[in-house]
């Protein structure tokens, strides 16, 4: 049984979000760096045969040379394993790239044209077909009319390109992959890169998968994150193979995203305590937590966001507060017929701007009557604007 480990898109060497600290920031920045160390564990733990790297490996404005040094040692402690690399649009194949800059150990094949290159290892009946970015941008078809040369052997495509869907030409500048050009090109595993959320699919015949990050990278990156699994064994009943991509977890933290209503807290301990059972302890000092305040407070407090987010940095790894909450004005109350004041009048005036705009489909016209309501209010009644949204 052929067995194969697929990871991709690890961007090493990528700076962390500029709104950690300078000690997280550098802990996270070695975090994703070392997921090629973690990688390679998981090829001897399984024995794998062949380790794919389908592009982004590093990124070729941040990454150190010393990570690359690294890389090739962790490379070479593979001995058994395969390598194979496709460079992508982070990685690509330019002058003074680092994989032009480090001798990469004899275990190891980097696909260096933009040109559909082959691979063929007798001993494990393998053929490993790839290309490599050499620009930052591509627009070209390149899996176009390419069919594999050994049909009899099991066929892999590693490659870091965007799966397309009939949108007709152009439809991608990262390398479109259009459905029945993958299906045309008779391999079994395509061995994918580019899109960060893990997923694997069928096209035709062939078994295609994009392993995604193996560490979440930005707050959009949410749930667990790791690299594939791949066995595949000649399926005697029939003439094909019979393959298996299973998604292994490798992430060492996860990006959450919480809304949280504070209706009626009336002190910033109240929303602390609240923040502090989200998830347990464990998930809160490991992972990197958006919370989005919600809910209705009474219209003279705002909770002061960075405060809070400082109060608790000892509890979460990373903390961001997003204050959506809004004010508890009886809007009912104070735009009454029977209230002719400036108040009253601004109120239903307010109102109806908003009932417009809302009845016209019209979201951000009546996004903003509703926050003209509530910053006038404010004026009148507390004599100063209050910006509850913080920042
Ligand atoms: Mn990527």
């Amino acid at each position: 049984m052929l067995r194969i480990v697929h990871a991709a898109d690890i961007h090493a060497g990528r700076p962390a979000s500029k709104e950690l600290d300078r000690e997280k920031a550098s802990l996270r920045r070695r975090e994703i760096e070392t997921s090629l160390s973690r990688i390679a564990e998981l090829c001897r733990r399984e024995k794998a045969d062949l380790l794919l790297l389908s592009g982004d490996l590093f990124e070729h404005s941040h990454a150190r040379a010393t990570w690359a040094r690294e890389a090739r040692e962790i490379f070479r402690s593979l001995g058994e394993t395969r390598v194979f690399i496709s460079p992508g649009n982070h990685d690509p194949l330019v002058r003074d790239s680092l994989y032009k800059t480090v001798e990469w150990p004899e275990n190891v094949t980097v696909f260096e044209s933009d040109r559909i290159g082959e691979v063929v290892l007798e001993d494990l009946g393998v053929a490993v077909y790839g290309l490599g970015w050499r620009t930052y941008l591509e627009h070209r078809r390149l899996l176009k009319g390419f069919r594999r040369a050994h049909e009899e052997l099991f066929g892999i495509l590693v490659i870091h390109g965007d799966m397309v869907s009939g949108a007709g030409e152009g439809a991608s500048q990262y390398l479109p992959i259009y459905p029945e050009d993958l299906e045309g090109s008779g391999v079994d595993y395509a061995a994918l890169g580019h899109i960060h959320v893990p997923g694997s699919f069928r096209v035709g015949a062939a078994v295609a998968a994009y392993p995604g990050c193996p560490e979440p990278l930005d707050f959009g990156d949410k749930g667990d994150r790791g690299v594939y699994f791949v066995t595949a064994e000649k399926d005697e009943g029939r003439a094909g193979y019979r393959v298996s991509a299973e998604f292994v977890s490798m992430a060492l933290r996860q990006m959450r995203s919480e809304d949280l209503d504070i209706t009626g807290f009336d002190t910033p301990e109240r929303v602390r305590n609240a923040l502090l059972s989200l998830g347990d302890p464990s998930s809160r000092k490991r992972d990197l937590w958006a919370v989005r305040l919600t809910g209705v407070v009474e219209p003279e407090i705002a909770f002061d966001i960075p405060e809070l987010e400082r109060l608790l940095r000892d509890d979460f790894f990373f903390l961001r507060l997003i204050p959506e909450y809004s004010p508890g004005y009886d809007l009912q109350a104070l735009g009454d017929e029977k209230n002719t004041s400036l108040e009253g009048r601004f109120v239903r005036h307010l109102v109806k701007l908003r009932e417009e705009a809302t009845s016209r489909g019209d979201e951000r016209a009546a996004r903003v009557a509703d926050l003209a309501l509530q910053y006038g209010l404010d004026a009148l009644r507390q004599g100063k604007v209050i910006l509850r949204r913080g920042r």
